[in-house]
């Protein structure tokens, strides 16, 4: 929960087994961002709203809504700086350039 507001900080509209709505949860925990999921299946009006495609995952934060995992991983990780103890540091950082750079 945020603790301004004591609401979660993003919405996740998708089912839960959904391997990119797991994508995009497992980016949640890893930035430490607190995520309400909104179980609900693709092309369903609330997914519909935002994203004329209807697949899942979509999130709504405020007045931000966004479709496609990678796009929304993007924007969690350069929205919220918080890193989550296993990617802090330098040896972290090292370590995702390399996978990044597919060295
Ligand atoms: N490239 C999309 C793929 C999302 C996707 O295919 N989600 C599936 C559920 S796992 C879906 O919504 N399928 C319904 C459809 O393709 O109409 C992403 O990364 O978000």
């Amino acid at each position: 929960m945020s603790p301004e507001t004591n609401r979660p900080a993003v919405d996740i509209l998708g089912v839960p087994q959904s391997i990119y709505v797991r994508t995009v949860r497992m980016a949640c925990a890893e930035k430490g961002v607190a995520a309400r999921l909104i179980p609900v299946a693709p092309h369903s009006p609330e997914v519909l709203a935002i994203n004329p495609f209807g697949t899942i995952p979509a999130l709504r934060h405020g007045a931000v809504a966004l479709f496609e995992s990678k796009a929304i991983a993007s924007y969690l990780d350069a929205v919220f700086k918080r890193s989550a103890p296993r990617s802090s540091g330098t040896s972290g950082r090292r370590g995702g350039r390399a996978v990044d750079s597919g060295a």
